[in-house]
């Protein structure tokens, strides 16, 4: 049935939807199935994501058709698809009537993706227009409050130095208290693994006790704040409650020394909210695994890596994985660095809209996965700053050296990059990083040839 009738309206222009402000705009690159028209499949996912289905239905009156989902462009060729959604047919809570990501997700990454008529629909931007976003929590603390705790400048207070306790499961809770504490002699922030839990060989309750000494002995020995962010993801909002609870019950004295990690994909906008809005005054650490199902380029669905971190900041995300921008281990590419200046910044360039924030807090770009001293400032010529949060696993505890060596050999590469010194020539009368160098030399010979001669290391 072609529904374009009702469910297009290609006269709209987006500058008019935009100052109207009673849309939220939706860009996806979508191919119908063969056999199928553009605009008749078009219409269709329109009805399908706000108030239709594949029949016209007895019950339709004249409202139910004016808060209809329209499409108001398409370019078939590209297989560009833009939908305006009326901000009426999102869900609000009962309780204090904001919005809910729950219900942005249901309408226009629901339904929609797997229809017979649709090959493939993914999300590549979305426009939520004041009247929207303002209904959103947004970030209550991010970087910031990091700095405030940690001592540095409020403004440009740089690379908070990281890491994962790895291995990623395994290590029993004294054997992974030791880790924190030997981290912690050099570095300023430690966050779980994303499946670290209460695993029964690490109960919560136990590991979380010795961290908390840890993290007492290490401020004690250093003279200098630690933070740790700890992981309370679980399917239950009174689970989680009762994890954050105990944790800042048993950090006590050092509470906002501590973050919360949820894994925020797989556990999904409930489990992000409940932390958002039980414990605000924590930073909330959103930990992406399992966004590759859908964000990765190789998926034609869902929605892009881009969108995902777009959701997060209106959810309230202090901090999320934004990737390495091909600096890593996992996918990515150098224009990844869009996705950091939309989080961070008030006015945000996406790849089909311009989003004002409205000064909305910034989401911190959290910088992970493969990463070591040798990788940092390639990543920061890209980035155009340090001022993220950047955790290395392996890029600490591989270090030869041990773990506070590799957490002092992340800091140096900041500060060489910092200070326009070549990494080489910093390592030269900086043992920690060229202790990097000699630890991960399958990176350094890719990146800086010559450096076994410059740093008379040999073959
Ligand atoms: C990194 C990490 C992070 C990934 C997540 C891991 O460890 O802890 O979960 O960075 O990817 O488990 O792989 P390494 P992203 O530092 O040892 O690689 O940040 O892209 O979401
Ligand atoms: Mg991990």
């Amino acid at each position: 049935m072609d529904q374009s009738r009702r469910y297009a309206r290609l006269d709209l222009k987006e500058a008019d939807l935009i100052a109207q402000g009673q849309h939220v705009l939706c860009a996806y690159r979508m191919k119908p199935k063969a056999g199928h028209g553009y605009l008749e499949t078009a219409a269709h996912f329109a009805a399908e994501s706000s108030t239709g289905t594949n029949v016209e239905v007895s019950t339709t009156d004249d409202f139910t058709k004016g808060v209809d989902a329209l499409v108001y462009e398409i370019d078939a060729e590209r297989e560009i698809l833009k939908i305006a959604y009326p901000i009426a047919l999102f869900d609000r809570n009962i309780t204090d009537g904001r919005a809910m990501m729950a219900s942005f997700l249901t309408l226009t990454v629901g339904n929609n993706q797997g229809m017979g008529d649709v090959e493939y629909a993914k999300m590549h931007d979305f426009y939520a227009p004041p009247a929207y976003l303002q209904l959103f929590d947004g970030p209550s603390v991010n970087i910031t409050e990091m700095w405030r705790v940690l001592g540095r400048p409020l403004e440009n207070g740089g690379m908070v130095v990281g890491t994962i306790i790895k291995p990623k499961l395994g290590l029993r809770p004294q054997p992974f208290a030791d880790a924190c504490y030997d981290f912690w002699l050099g570095g300023d922030f430690i966050k779980n693994d994303e499946p670290q839990g209460n695993q029964i060989f690490a109960p919560l309750r136990d590991t979380i006790t010795r961290v908390a000494d840890a993290m007492r002995r290490a401020q004690d020995a250093t003279g200098q704040a630690k933070l740790f962010s700890a992981n309370i993801t679980a399917d239950d909002p009174l689970e989680m409650i009762a994890r954050g609870e105990y944790i800042l019950e048993t950090f006590a004295e050092n509470a906002n020394h501590v973050a919360f990690l949820v894994d925020g994909y797989v556990a999904g906008t409930t489990a992000v909210a409940t932390c958002r809005r039980r414990f605000p005054n924590q930073f909330l650490h959103y930990h992406r695994a399992g966004h590759g199902a859908v964000t990765s380029p190789q998926s034609k669905r869902g929605y892009t890596a881009f969108v995902h971190c777009k959701m997060a900041r209106l959810l309230g995300a202090s901090g999320i994985h934004t990737g390495t921008m091909g600096f890593g281990k996992m996918e990515g590419e150098n224009q990844d660095r869009q996705i950091a200046y939309m989080l961070e910044r008030d006015v945000a360039e996406g790849p089909f809209y311009l989003q004002q924030w409205l000064s909305m807090k910034a989401t911190t770009p959290i910088i992970s996965g493969g990463m070591n001293a040798l990788r940092l400032p390639g990543f920061f010529d890209n980035l155009g700053h340090a001022n993220v949060i950047q955790t290395s696993g392996g890029g600490a505890f591989g270090h030869i050296d041990g773990g506070t060596a590799g957490a002092i050999s992340l800091r140096q590469a900041q500060d060489a990059w910092q200070q326009g010194v070549g990494l080489v020539d910093y390592a030269s009368d900086h043992a920690e990083l060229r202790g990097a160098f000699l630890s991960f030399s399958s990176d350094a010979d890719k990146l800086y040839p010559g450096w076994r001669t410059a740093l008379k290391a040999g073959d």
